[in-house]
This record gives structure tokens, sequence and C-alpha cells, in this order.
């Protein structure tokens, strides 16, 4: 079901499929009770989850977000340049549009008005900062679309003349397994014309130590943010998780070179949640998978971007080379 409703200058198309609560507690109810208890990541960003990562975003330990912000602000003129001509931006995982501002800045700097179209699936919260965005700026024009990317891609607004830039920033695509990456990058490559182009951020392998830093922060932030998926349970689908008896732990692992982020059982325990025959057992020490983080090297992404159809004319690091921005063009 698609709505488009104006608000205050924001166009809002809503794609969350009507039955969303029910497909979610579906999926909660499948990874619970596989032999390795997983949980659907899209779990961890409602408006509460949003909010708590924008706080993790500003820890010293977290990196990710402050390096994609230093090369957005050294080098979005450069990456402008590289797209070259009008275009309108969408983004895929837009969150609170921080970083994007770089190259809304930049393209208003050279345009006279600038369509953004920011995708997330936290509703309420894509609300908000489209409305901030157009407040602060008269000459962006805004369709926000609440949707899966995946559902977002076929009610995207209709493109004017323009280009068209496809953003996937913070790490977003680091969630994905590297097969998801090429089936996902196939299908955005399905809706370019062959002078759009798609600028990806993507976190690279370092070393070990700063990595685990990243994801077991000393404030706890993230290990809150992970339980929050349990909150969820409980407020929304009538579980009892009791939040204390589980620990986070995020450690890299090397197999899949990605960051497992897990919730650790502290004791031996049986959960309920509302459709649940009988309670989830779980053992001392059995955790519950909730999402994956994946690192690469400029190389090992390059070949995925290349496996779904693309070339990488040009990317850029920071100085440490923690972090890359790559630009892909689609080879027709
Ligand atoms: C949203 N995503 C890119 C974050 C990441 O770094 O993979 C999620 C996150 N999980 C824990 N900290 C941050």
């Amino acid at each position: 079901m698609i709505n488009v409703h104006p608000i205050s200058g924001v166009n809002l198309i809503n794609a969350l499929k009507e039955n969303q609560a029910e497909v979610l507690h579906e999926a909660i109810i499948a990874g619970l009770s596989k032999p390795k208890k997983t949980l659907p990541c899209r779990l961890i960003f409602d408006l509460t989850g949003s909010k708590m990562f924008e706080e993790i975003c500003k820890l010293q330990e977290y990196y990710v977000t402050r390096k994609e912000r230093h090369i957005l602000e050294v080098n979005a003129s450069d990456i402008i340049d590289s797209v070259g001509g009008e275009v309108e931006l969408v983004e895929f995982g837009s969150g609170s549009s921080v970083k994007t501002r770089f190259l809304i800045n930049e393209l208003l700097a050279r345009q006279n008005m600038l369509h953004y179209i920011p995708i997330d699936i936290s509703a309420k919260f894509l609300h908000e900062t489209a409305l901030t965005l157009v407040q602060e700026n008269d000459r962006l024009s805004i369709t926000a679309v609440a949707a899966e990317y995946d559902d977002a891609l076929h009610v995207l607004p209709e493109r004017s003349k323009q280009a068209r830039i496809f953003l996937f920033l913070g790490s977003s695509i680091g969630q994905f397994e590297p097969e998801a990456v090429i089936e996902l990058l196939k299908r955005v490559h399905q809706q370019m014309e062959g002078y759009d182009s798609l600028l990806i951020g993507f976190d690279l392998l370092k070393e070990r130590n700063i990595l685990f830093d990243a994801y077991n922060d000393s404030a706890g932030l993230t290990a809150d943010f992970n339980k929050n998926m349990l909150a969820r349970i409980n407020q929304e689908f009538g579980g009892n998780f009791v939040l204390d008896e589980f620990t986070h732990h995020a450690p890299f692992v090397e197999e899949y070179a990605r960051i497992e982020m897990r919730l650790i059982s502290k004791c031996s325990q049986n959960v309920s949640i509302d459709g649940l025959e009988h309670p989830i057992h779980f053992e001392e020490g059995e955790y519950i998978h909730t999402e994956n983080s994946h690192k690469y090297t400029v190389a090992g992404f390059q070949a995925l971007c290349e496996a779904a159809g693309f070339t990488m004319p040009k990317y850029w690091q920071d100085e440490q080379k923690w972090f890359a921005l790559c630009l892909l063009a689609p080879t027709k």
C-alpha cells in the first residue's frame, strides 16, 4: 500500500507493508526457533534505536561516522565534479542525513533546486529529518520514502531529466552478506540509467582491536542499542525478556570478515513471546546473533561491485585508510 501526502513541503511515500508487524513477528519467532538463534536486524531501527545510533555515532571509539564525514567534507567538491551535471539524490538508509548535507550543500552551490529522496524504514525518524531539512533550505524539495530498500526501488518518484546519484552511506551496505550485496546492487542497477551513479561508503579491514572497540564501546551505548531489540520484542510482541539477563558481545569473526553483534544469555532461562506455543529456552552462554557489519579491502569490495555490473572509476579514503567511499558507474 502506497500513500503519498505532502506535509509542509515534504512529500511522503509510505511503502511500508500494512502487515509489517505481522511479518516482523513471524521473522522473530522463526529466528529464535533456529538451532543458532538470530533476530532480523531490521528490528534494530525503530525511533528509539535510530536515536540510540545517533549517540553511538558521536563516540570516539565508533570511528565509522567520523571518518566518512571527514571524507565527504574534504572531497564533496571532487565527488560532485566526478559525477557532473545537474542531479537529484536518492539515499538508502538515510537516518539523520547529517553527512548527506555535505553533498546537498555542494550540489546547491551548483544548481538552483535539488530534489532529495531519502529512504528509511523508521518512518517517524525519516519524517522528522525531512522536515528539519526543508526548514533549513528552501531550495530543497524532498520526497521521503518510508520503505525497505527493495520496496523503495519500485515506488521512487518519477525521474526528472536530471541524472540520479544513488547513495548508501554509513557502511549500511555492511549489514548484507557479500552475495546479498551483489544481488542488491544488481537490483539498483536495473533502476539506473547509464548516466546515473552510485556512491557507497564501506568500512575497511583494519587492526582487530580498533574494530572490536568500535562495537564494544566502554560507555555501553552499543550494548543498549543491541538490547533495544529485546525491549522492542517485549513492548510490541508480548515478550518477557529480562534485559539484564543478557550481555552484549560483538566479536570480529575472521572467517566472514565481519563484526557479529550478539546477545549472550547469562543463565539458563526461558523466554515467552505472544504467539509461541512453548517458551524459548536459552542455555547459559547461548547467544542470539542480531546483526552483521562486514569489513572489506577496496579490491574485495570492487570485485562485488563488478559482479553486479558496475565499474569503480574513483574512490576516496581517509588518511588512515579506515573507511572508503566509492563511486560506481553502471555498465550497460
Ligand atoms: C548501521 N550500521 C552501518 C552500523 C554498523 O556500523 O554496522 C550498525 C552498528 N551496530 C553497532 N554499531 C553500529
